[in-house]
């Protein structure tokens, strides 16, 4: 894309309504924008974190086997009545009414949405177990929408159902969708830990949240440093086999990872001194197992090998999609601006020309630009070079390709790595086949 002709609107001053750095760095890096108050516009570059979060966080569910649909935003009051809910969630919820006074709202969830459609169509066990999921908006009419995207009211969330036959089997596919969870986080170039959690108005005996550290996060995190070692993700997991599956939950479910409030003295006590770590953390994703809740009050039965009817076992698993984009920078910026993850970046590589309209500067750039790949962007504007590598920081590119006059004459190009600083002259092959391999 030439930045010339892009809709990649940045900004030189921070934004006053935003409080936090990814916020700011959002709307300077031209992302985001406000339309309403918790409701954001993707403009080009933001849209592209969300496509490539939303890829890394499909590729992780299908490899566990969870199954992509489609589930629409608008759901009717009666799905909600039959489970209890629809009172009970109070004024989050966005209640509507259509032409014809049909009461409906805007989903800030779908459990009841899922058991119902697996109800219509699940009839046997031997259909069991099945994992179901869907990346979507939901609406959540928050109090106090703050931190951009981090706490909006519309958000895209990647919510999982899972149904089973009984409760080793829902345990076993709870600890198949952690696994999935930390290879996601690992992915998307974050260190996210697992924490028990509360399990709030969703519900349930056995909850987990993952935090994602950093600095500015809203809750306090207590850990012990071996959690910051996952290194070992990357060795596969037998993921049919419960013991497996035990061991790597009792690996990563250590006791003394909490949160301020659920805090437990004696457990942290335990630690090494030189283990412990105190940071903050953003919450990117809240996992649930929560039994028979919804199938039992829905009354959605399946008929078990003995011929009597039964209740499938559910647990529901989310994720959020949106508020990861800000995660991420809140986990990798400096004071220049965003570090984007290689997984992430809406693009893999800018070419700064340092002086358009110089004939060299402008062929050697435009023979690049014709030879790469669609994520490169080409700094093509006819600005100074100090705005140029001052928005190349600020939008976060993991790598740039300095082209200026002098070193051009020579055919040769500077190459930039943005997380480290390091810079090296290279020949425009060398050059591109460093961006192209990394
Ligand atoms: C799990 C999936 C649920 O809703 N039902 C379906 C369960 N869990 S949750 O914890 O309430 O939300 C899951 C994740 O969504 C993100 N999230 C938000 N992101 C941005 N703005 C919000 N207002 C917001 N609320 C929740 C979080 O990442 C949360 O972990």
């Amino acid at each position: 894309m030439r930045l010339s002709r892009s809709f990649l609107p940045t900004l030189k001053e921070n934004p006053a309504e935003a409080q936090i750095v990814s916020h700011r760095l959002m709307l300077r890096a031209g992302l985001i924008r406000q339309t309403a108050s918790g409701i954001y516009a993707w403009l080009p570059a933001g849209l592209k974190v969300l496509r490539n979060i939303s890829q890394i966080v499909r590729e992780e569910q299908d490899r566990v086997d969870a199954q992509e649909v489609l589930m629409p935003t608008l759901q009717s009051a009666d799905l909600w009545r039959r489970s209890g809910r629809y009172d009970a969630y109070g004024p989050e919820m966005l209640r509507i009414q259509d032409r014809h006074k049909r009461e409906l709202l805007y989903g800030p969830t779908n459990e009841e949405m899922v058991t119902d459609l697996f109800g219509q169509t699940v009839k046997s066990y031997k259909d069991l177990p099945q994992v179901l999921y869907h990346i979507q908006w939901k609406f959540r009419d928050e109090m106090r929408p703050r931190f951009g995207v981090m706490r909006g009211r519309e958000f895209l969330m990647k919510d999982a159902y899972s149904f089973d036959v009984d409760y080793a089997s829902a345990v076993a596919t709870y600890r198949r969708m952690m696994l999935a969870y930390l290879r996601t986080f690992q992915r998307l170039g974050v260190r996210a830990v697992p924490m028990r959690a509360d399990t709030g108005p969703i519900g349930g005996e056995l909850s987990h949240e993952f935090l994602i550290l950093a600095p500015t996060g809203e809750s306090g995190v207590f850990y012990d440093a071996a959690l910051e070692d996952q290194d070992w993700l990357d060795e596969p997991v037998d993921t049919n086999n419960p013991d497996a599956l035990e061991a790597f939950f009792t690996r990563v479910t250590t006791p003394y990872a909490a949160t301020d409030e659920m805090h437990d003295t004696v457990a942290w006590d335990a630690v090494p001194d030189e283990q412990k770590r105190e940071g903050r953390g953003v919450e990117v994703g809240h996992i649930f197992y929560f039994g028979t809740k919804y199938t039992q009050s829905m009354g959605v039965s399946v008929s078990g090998a003995d011929g009597g009817q039964f209740f499938p076992e559910m647990g529901s698993y989310g994720i959020g999609v949106s508020r990861l984009a800000g995660a991420i920078i809140e986990a990798c910026h400096d004071e220049n601006g965003i570090i984007w993850p290689d997984s992430v970046a809406p693009f893999r590589a800018a070419i700064l020309n340092l002086k358009s309209g110089d004939a060299v500067c402008d062929e050697m750039c435009e023979q690049i630009y014709a030879k790469a790949p669609e994520d490169f962007l080409y700094d093509d504007r006819p600005e100074r070079a100090g705005v140029k590598f001052a928005d190349a920081d600020l939008m976060g590119h993991p790598w740039q390709i300095v082209v200026g006059p002098r070193s051009a004459k020579e055919g040769r190009v500077e190459l930039k790595r943005r997380a480290t600083g390091e810079r090296q002259e290279l020949s425009v092959d060398e050059a591109l086949a460093l961006v192209l391999a990394g």
